[in-house]
């Protein structure tokens, strides 16, 4: 096989938005430092943004009496049910204009109103034309890297003999090259995961998700598998979307005001309010805030669902017009294009009937309206200046969104407490990951690092094992795939989707699970890993990527189900109901749980940690 070596200052892992975000943002501040961008598929059309996007939906604008980070803060606090890192979030805000400043410089066509301000779709977000939104954003990351591999996917980090951060191994997905990038500096910025649960979606039709198939976890895997602290797993997001095509609903509801309702055209938020007060209103009050919280609207059209009184509609028919058709209409067809073709298909006129709305099978994610990742180190200044005394420290430990691993820093979907970042917020994570990770650089330019080379051989031989057991064992297939030996990533991704829609909260069991469906599921996983290592098997490089894509899926599983197992509480529901603790629990319960795996035990360690309010709470 043949193998590259790559040596770099700053190793950036997925060339999604985060990805783009921190390569521009490093250059800014080192001119001379080798940068280095690697993405699975190609920057130009990679990630969650490939299809394009429709709307910005994190920018504060000028309006500075109405939108601060402070009023941010607040706002993504109620929408999680009371637990976010207050740090990482103020961060984000008083940054995310100046992206969009510089998105708009790029030529990124943005909505403009009558007045010739940015479009607003709904207090913080903007209304743009995006379908080319990540190959514009990709052109600058190509300019800011030293050099891009495309079509090199990650599949581990390497650690060195003392324990810090030392680059990564991957694999060219059409050739097979064995790559070792070597770099005292990586950023992780390889987003969310889908398919971890079984979609709605079936056979031919299950690469429609919301979050796109190639989502694969590997943020998660990877970091899991280095041992950094992981937080807020269990907050995985299920999310209301047009049925089968999975169109986003934000426009139709902040913009063009449309209803959501009953089969009977009823609210049904408010048919269900009293009773979402008693089990879920906590100290806050989180049923009665403005917004109402993203997963207690889910929830209530659950409710109505199980009520039977289903489908729940989006009154299109209401709102559309001849004047606004062709807002309506580009809403999908610049990020989510299949809505527009199902419409199209299914001869429905948006203008003369309405369309369901159904929620989605669950996404681990960080970036939307949830917060799995990494546990991050946050600004400085913030934990600094406030008189919290010791606790103010664990959300500080030296570098800006570096993780608990020394020189592994995280952005976009890998990091989590800091959510509601979307696309804007991502990129400038990415920046924010970039800027810490060059002074991270210049503080240790006298160290160097010691890298065993036997370590990276069996990393070596272990990438590729799926490949040596298909040729060794490919005479013992009967027929079809069927064989005693051999497991396909298929055949794995199938069990997984299966015990997790069953046992850890899917939509086959209306997203609610216990203590003892949880242990089923954990048990499930554990035999899964053992045959992944001793079955797993790939006819072609292709398939090696589905492959390893399935080991990060799994880890990112487990990590999950750990997660929901320790939280004894339902805090979001709608995202998942516990039937053994079904109400929420601000005294026990208001904290993060984070999460520590030891790949070499198998073992993980859980514990809780207590949420800070920086930003006082209107
Ligand atoms: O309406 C490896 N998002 C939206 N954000 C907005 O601002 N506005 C919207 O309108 C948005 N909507 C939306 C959104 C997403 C999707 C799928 C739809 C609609 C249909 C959310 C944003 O897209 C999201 O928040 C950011 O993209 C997150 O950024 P980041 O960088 O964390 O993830 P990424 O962009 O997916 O990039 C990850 C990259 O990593 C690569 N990768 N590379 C090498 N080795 C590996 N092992 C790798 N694993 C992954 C990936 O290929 C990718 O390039 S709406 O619904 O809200
Ligand atoms: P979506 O299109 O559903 O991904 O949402 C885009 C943006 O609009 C996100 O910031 C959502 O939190 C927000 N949003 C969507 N629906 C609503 C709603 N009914 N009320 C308030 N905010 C919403």
């Amino acid at each position: 096989m043949k193998s590259k070596t790559v040596d770099c200052d700053i190793l950036i892992v997925g060339g999604g938005m985060a990805g783009c975000g921190a390569a521009w943002e490093a250059r800014y501040w080192s001119r001379n430092s080798r940068i280095v961008l690697v993405e699975k598929a190609n920057v130009d059309r990679s990630g969650a943004v490939a299809m394009g996007l429709s709307a910005i939906n994190t920018y504060m604008g000028m309006r500075w009496d109405e939108n601060t980070p402070e009023g941010f803060v607040n706002y993504v606090k109620n929408d999680l049910m009371g637990i976010i890192r207050d740090d990482l979030v103020y961060d984000v805000a008083r940054h995310v204009d100046s992206t969009v400043h510089l998105f708009d410089e790029w030529g990124l066509p943005i909505m403009r109103d009558k007045n010739g301000h940015y479009l607003r779709e709904g207090k913080w977000q903007i209304m743009i034309h995006g379908e080319s939104y990540k190959a514009i954003v990709a052109e600058a990351a190509k300019k800011a890297a030293s050099e891009i591999y495309n079509r090199v996917m990650i599949t581990r980090l390497i650690k060195d003999a003392n324990n810090k951060m030392a680059g990564a191994v991957g694999f060219d997905v059409r050739d097979g090259t064995f790559y070792v990038f070597k770099s005292k500096v990586v950023i992780v910025s390889a987003g969310g995961a889908s398919q971890i649960y079984r979609p709605r979606s079936s056979r031919e039709g299950a690469g429609r998700t919301w979050y796109p198939h190639w989502a694969s976890g590997s943020a998660y895997g990877l970091l899991i598998e280095a041992g950094a602290t992981m937080t807020m797993m269990e907050a995985r997001f299920s999310v209301p979307r047009y049925k089968d095509g999975y169109g986003p609903v934000g426009a139709w509801q902040l913009l063009l005001k449309a209803k959501q309702t009953n089969a009977l055209g009823q609210d049904s938020f408010e048919l269900h309010k009293e009773e979402i007060r008693k089990l879920f209103n906590g100290k806050m009050g989180y049923a009665d805030v403005v917004p109402t919280p993203t997963n207690l609207r889910v929830l209530s059209s659950l409710m109505e669902l199980k009520a039977g009184r289903g489908p729940i509609y989006m009154h299109t028919e209401k709102v559309l017009t001849r004047e606004n058709e062709e807002l309506g209409w580009e809403d999908f067809l610049d990020m989510t294009i299949s809505q527009a073709l199902v419409w199209a298909g299914q001869n429905v006129d948006p203008m003369k009937e309405p369309s369901e709305i159904l929620p989605s099978e669950p996404y681990a994610m960080g970036s939307h309206a949830t917060e799995n990742g990494a546990w991050a180190s946050g600004p400085e200044d913030i934990s600094s200046s406030l008189s919290n005394g010791d606790r103010s420290k664990s959300y500080f430990w030296g570098y800006n969104r570096m993780s608990t691993v020394d020189g592994l820093f995280v952005a976009g979907d890998a990091c989590g407490a800091s959510p509601h970042k979307f696309s804007s917020g991502s990129f400038t994570e990415g920046r924010i990951a970039a800027k810490s990770a060059v002074k991270y650089l210049m503080d240790h330019s006298d160290e160097h690092l010691q890298i065993d080379n036997s370590t990276i051989e069996r990393m070596k031989l272990n990438l590729y094992e799926p490949i040596e057991r298909y040729n060794k064992n490919k005479y013992e297939i009967t027929a079809g795939k069927v064989s005693p030996d051999m497991m396909w990533y298929d055949q794995g991704l199938a069990r997984l989707q299966k015990l997790m829609d069953e046992y850890a909260a899917g939509w086959g069991s209306w997203y609610t699970t216990s203590d003892v469906m949880l242990n089923n599921a954990l048990k499930l996983i554990k035999m899964l890993k053992e045959d992944f290592v001793n079955y797993a098997a790939a006819e072609n490089y292709h398939q090696l990527l589905r492959t390893w894509e399935l080991w990060h899926r799994i880890l990112t599983a487990e990590a999950i189900v750990v997660h929901m197992l320790y939280r004894k509480e339902t805090r979001w529901p709608g995202y998942y109901s516990r039937s053994d603790f079904p109400a929420l629990d601000d005294d026990g319960w208001r904290v993060f749980v984070n999460s520590r795996y030891d790949s070499k035990a198998q073992s993980w360690e859980v514990f809780s940690v207590p949420v800070i309010d920086l930003v006082v709470r209107k």
